[in-house]
């Protein structure tokens, strides 16, 4: 008989959280369709969904843990694995102290609920040495946001109101394509196509012309690094036609003489060439922007991974205040999530810059230290080297700048283990690597995505399958890593867990709950029989602003009303709560942080800056995500997406054409990509996409080595960062090319 059956969950391959329907029998996949009830996604989803069938049949995808030996990898049990973790590391941490750990949480842990035990894990720990991709991702947003309105980061971060805004500019992203980032949307064409036509304009700024770009109303190339620039320029135009409005948040905005000041130096004529946009382009955006009922200004990777992240970031809320469209309906306002992080955070974002990594100086953010600082790390001798790294789900040796260092340094660790589930360029250095189970073998509760919806939502996703029988399931894992650094791996993973769970209820019965009369012990009675991150999240619903308050609000919810709904439960369209978000020292909006406004410095000696070299920028691909999806057939085949764009212009001065290879060359390496002229680019600007360069003997990839790409973070500098954050700059790194 069969036992065929749908299951839902949202996908989990990058932030948009649409809706799946899973069919399965037995304990496979049968076909993967986008959930048409789903009432946030409607149906929607990319090809990179079906990606969840195809990942969890790879066969090269490992199932058990597995040793390196001279003569291969060896398949090992759990406990061999978690025995061998425990002896080396903790020998390690006793010989040369905690820092000489390092532990780097990769991209896809954001969709693993896990990731709530990771400030456990380096807790117990103890080391200094943890990274994360922020540094080449988000954190010129977090470290703006955090200052502008406090923290902590994702909850101060302003989101577009696209469904209900007259005006979006997209500055430096590309949401067809990476269907959106620090703001959580399925079915970003259908949502950008229904600005447009409502009446609305998309305008779009990025030195690519883009898929986004081909959608929108008005398009606009800038030269890469100039957008703090052209964003001064525009709120210059805003100061000098008086078409500053604070709106509603008049009474608690600082600092807008302090911006009318510095934007005096930024006048559209003094910009336009800088940047690559005319004066009268520039100021007819401001006017509009200004104009427009409602408006919101949305940056993402091309507005952080740039020589002037945090100035650019900065920008774009600049205009978002200036034009009164900060938490107003249209304009840029906070998610309230149904499950709150901020609830579990202690407090403000305040550690920026609070300790210096060791070689570099490069400032530590919310705890982490910047990815390119971490091979400089391991490899450079003296008190607090690394010599050991733990990896969660990341492939550094792809993903991070001058990731030709990162590979010298991880095959250079005296031990290496690698939470992940394919042996890669990075995982093939590694002395063991441990598999968690595919998305599909684990429930999972988007909780930090939910934080930046462009909608209040909740939805529960069930896991389809079950693992293979004795694998742990990665939160087990998580914490019994944890338990090995604190001292306690012949404890069971349950006592290990109340134990932390005891300690999380308490603290936040302590700060950040809304009903006072809630105790620990009331919490833990409720929660009887749950565990892990699922117990978490029950907490957090149930506190939580639409939460049942543990009975004291019959009607709110619970984990089990969110699971009932399988297919998610709409909580409505973002609400003005700007006096609740506000979290700055001084309870106001800071329009001019002088840790923000002391880099202006910087951007005023660039504008003046004559010769300007040609420069490489990134690209996303739409069906496969970062480095990882490239071992999986359907997703790879037909064309080759790793090629060398560049405009016609260019490729006739260098003497290349379409097809032909060129040598492309930077301060830290050279490679040869094969070039697609395409008048999509900027004259001055190759764009190549990141994660690829497969072709590596070690690896067992053996799809992804077939269409192996070449690694463009062999090109990008460790050694160039924004000053404001600390964050890499991957997009507009100079480069020769020849044919
Ligand atoms: N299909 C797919 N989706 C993804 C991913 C993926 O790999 N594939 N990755 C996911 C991840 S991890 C993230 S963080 C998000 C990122 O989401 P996005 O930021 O939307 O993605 P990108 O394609 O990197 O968009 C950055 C844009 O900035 C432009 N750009 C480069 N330099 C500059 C500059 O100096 N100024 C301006 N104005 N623009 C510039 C680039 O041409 C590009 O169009 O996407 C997520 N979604
Ligand atoms: N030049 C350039 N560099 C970039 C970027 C760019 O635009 N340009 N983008 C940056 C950004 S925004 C980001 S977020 C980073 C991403 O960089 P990383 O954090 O390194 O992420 P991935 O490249 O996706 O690597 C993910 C790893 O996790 C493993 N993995 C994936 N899913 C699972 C799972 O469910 N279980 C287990 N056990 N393992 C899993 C994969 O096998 C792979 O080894 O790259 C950054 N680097
Ligand atoms: S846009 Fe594609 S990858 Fe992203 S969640 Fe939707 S289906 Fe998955
Ligand atoms: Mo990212």
């Amino acid at each position: 008989m069969s036992d065929r059956r749908i299951v839902h969950r949202v996908c989990p391959f990058c932030e948009a959280t649409c809706g799946l329907a899973v069919e399965v029998e037995g304990n496979s996949m049968v076909s993967v369709r986008g959930d048409k009830d789903d009432p946030f996604s409607r149906g929607y989803i990319c090809p990179k969904a079906y990606g969840l069938k195809e990942l969890h049949e790879d066969r090269e995808r490992l199932r058990a843990p597995v040793r390196r030996t001279a003569t291969g990898w060896e398949e090992i049990s759990w406990d061999d694995a978690y025995s061998e973790v425990a002896s080396r590391m903790l020998a390690i941490r006793e010989k040369y102290g905690p820092n000489a750990i390092g532990l780097y949480l990769g991209n896809p842990m954001v969709h693993d609920f896990a990731f709530l035990y990771f400030p456990v894990l380096a807790r117990a720990l103890g080391s200094r040495s943890l990274f994360n991709p922020a540094s080449a991702d988000t954190l010129p947003k977090e470290v703006s946001t955090a200052l502008m309105f406090g923290g902590p980061f994702p909850s101060t971060v302003p989101i577009p109101d696209i469904d209900r805004t007259d005006y979006l500019l997209v500055v430096g992203a590309n949401p067809v394509v990476s269907h959106g980032s620090l703001m959580t949307m399925p079915d970003a064409p259908g949502r950008l196509k229904a600005v447009i036509e409502r009446g609305g304009k998309v305008v779009v700024i990025d030195p690519r012309r883009t898929e986004t770009a081909k959608l929108a109303s008005e398009h606009h190339f800038i030269r890469p690094g100039a957008d703090a620039g052209f964003l001064l320029a525009m709120v210059h135009t805003l100061f000098e036609e008086n078409l500053v409005t604070l709106g509603a948040a008049s009474d608690i905005i600082n600092g807008v003489d302090v911006v009318r000041g510095i934007s005096g130096d930024f006048a559209p004529e003094a910009v336009a060439d800088y940047c690559g946009i005319d004066a009268g382009t520039i100021r007819r955006l401001a006017r509009e922007f200004a104009g427009a009922p409602s408006a919101a200004c949305y940056g993402r990777l091309g507005t952080c991974v740039q020589e002037f992240g945090t100035l650019a970031s900065w920008g774009c809320d600049l205009l978002n205040v200036l034009t009164g469209n900060l938490d107003r309906p249209g304009g840029v306002m906070f998610t309230n999530a149904a499950a709150s992080l901020a609830s579990l955070s202690k407090g403000k974002f305040l550690d920026h810059g609070r300790h210096k990594s060791r070689v570099s100086a490069r400032p530590v953010s919310s705890g982490m230290l910047p990815s390119s600082t971490m091979a400089e790390e391991i490899l450079t001798p003296g008190d607090g080297q690394v010599r050991a790294m733990l990896t969660l789900m990341t492939n550094p040796v792809r993903s991070t700048a001058n990731s030709e260092q990162t590979d010298a340094a991880f095959s250079s660790l005296e031990f290496f283990v690698a939470v992940d589930f394919y042996i890669n360029e990075t995982t093939r250095h590694a002395h063991l690597i441990l598999p968690t189970p595919t998305a599909a073998e684990q429930a999972c509760y988007e909780i930090g995505l939910y934080q930046l919806s462009v909608r209040n939502f909740t939805k529960w996703s069930s896991a389809s399958l079950s693992p293979p029988p004795g694998a742990p399931e990665s939160w087990q894992v998580m914490l019994k890593l944890a338990g090995i650094f604190m001292g306690k791996a012949d404890r069971p993973i349950r006592e290990v867990d109340d134990a932390i769970f005891a300690q999380l209820a308490g603290s936040l019965t302590k700060r950040n709950c809304p009903w006072p009369d809630l105790t620990p012990a009331e919490i833990a009675a409720n929660l009887v029989g749950s565990a892990g991150p699922e117990r978490t999240i029950d907490m957090l619903l149930r506190i939580g602003p639409y939460g049942d308050g543990f009975g004291r609000r019959p009607e709110g919810l619970t984990l089990a009303k969110v699971r009932a709904s399988e297919h998610g439960i709409d909580l409505g369209p973002l609400t003005m709560r700007l006096p609740d978000i506000i979290n700055t020292p001084s309870g106001m909006v800071e329009l001019a942080p002088p840790a923000i406004t002391n880099d202006i410095g910087r951007l005023r000696a660039d504008l003046l800056k004559r010769d300007r070299e040609m420069v490489l920028i990134g690209r996303r691909n739409l069906r496969t995500s970062n480095s990882f999806m490239h071992n999986l057939p359907a997703l790879v085949k037909g064309r080759d997406a790793c090629t060398l764009q560049m405009s016609p212009r260019d490729a006739r001065r260098i003497g290349v054409a379409d097809g032909s290879a060129a040598r492309i060359t930077s301060r830290v390496g050279s490679v040869v990509a094969s070039v697609e002229v395409t008048e999509d680019l900027m004259p001055g600007v190759v764009s190549l996409p990141h994660g690829w360069g497969h072709n590596v003997e070690a690896s067992q990839i053996s799809v992804a080595k077939k269409h192996a790409g070449v690694n463009t973070n062999a090109l990008t500098d460790d050694r160039a960062y924004d000053e404001a954050s600390g964050a890499a700059v991957l997009f507009g790194t100079p480069v020769t090319i020849e044919g």
